[in-house]
């Protein structure tokens, strides 16, 4: 990125998640691919995670990881920008919270509040989910989200079963 294009750089952190068609391959490719995105500065990703689905029953485990890269994408553009990846590994929208070969769902854009009719950023369900917030951690450290530290949010919240790869 040039001096130019520095100024309006903001921290995203993206969560990963495949639980279909070979997940490890998918979510090491969506990390290669990321790394690879224009008008982006790579930071780095976690830990890869296994975890218990989330969702309607019959689903095989996921595996799932938090990446991060400056950006000063506009963060609908950068919605577009990972849903043409959730798009090139076949993924299919059938049922809410279903299977999926990749799901990439922003978590956090500093510490910016987004209410549209396509991005809620910090993600609604971040503080529901371990696969998400232990990953994040991880790589952020003890952050505020809406003024609660991570750390805190990990102890209010479900424990589904999760392993470090
Ligand atoms: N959207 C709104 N806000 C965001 C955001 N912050 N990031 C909209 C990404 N997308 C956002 O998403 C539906 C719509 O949400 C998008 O078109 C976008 O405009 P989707 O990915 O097409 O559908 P979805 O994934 O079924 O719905 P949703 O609500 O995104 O589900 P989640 O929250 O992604 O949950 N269990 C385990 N163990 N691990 C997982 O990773 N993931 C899910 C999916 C369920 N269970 C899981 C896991
Ligand atoms: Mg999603």
């Amino acid at each position: 990125m040039t001096p130019e294009t520095n100024r309006h750089l903001r921290q995203c952190y993206v969560g990963i998640g495949s639980n279909l068609d070979n997940p490890l391959q998918h979510v090491n490719i969506a990390i290669n691919q990321l790394k690879q995105l224009k008008d982006t500065t790579w930071v780095g990703v976690s830990s890869l995670y296994r975890s218990a689905p989330v969702g309607p029953a019959g689903q095989d485990d996921y595996i799932n990881a938090v990446a991060s890269f400056h950006t000063n994408l506009e963060p609908e553009i950068l919605l577009d920008k990972l849903q043409q990846l959730e798009d090139a590994h076949q993924r299919v929208r059938i049922e809410h919270w279903g299977a999926r070969t990749l799901d990439l769902d922003i978590l956090l854009i500093d510490n910016i509040c987004i209410n549209t009719s396509r991005l809620t950023v910090p993600h609604p369900y971040l503080h529901l989910r371990n696969f998400v917030l232990i990953p994040l951690i991880e790589l952020a450290g003890d952050i505020l989200i809406n003024d609660t530290k991570i750390s805190k949010l990990i102890t209010n919240c479900p424990s589904g079963s999760l392993d470090k790869l």
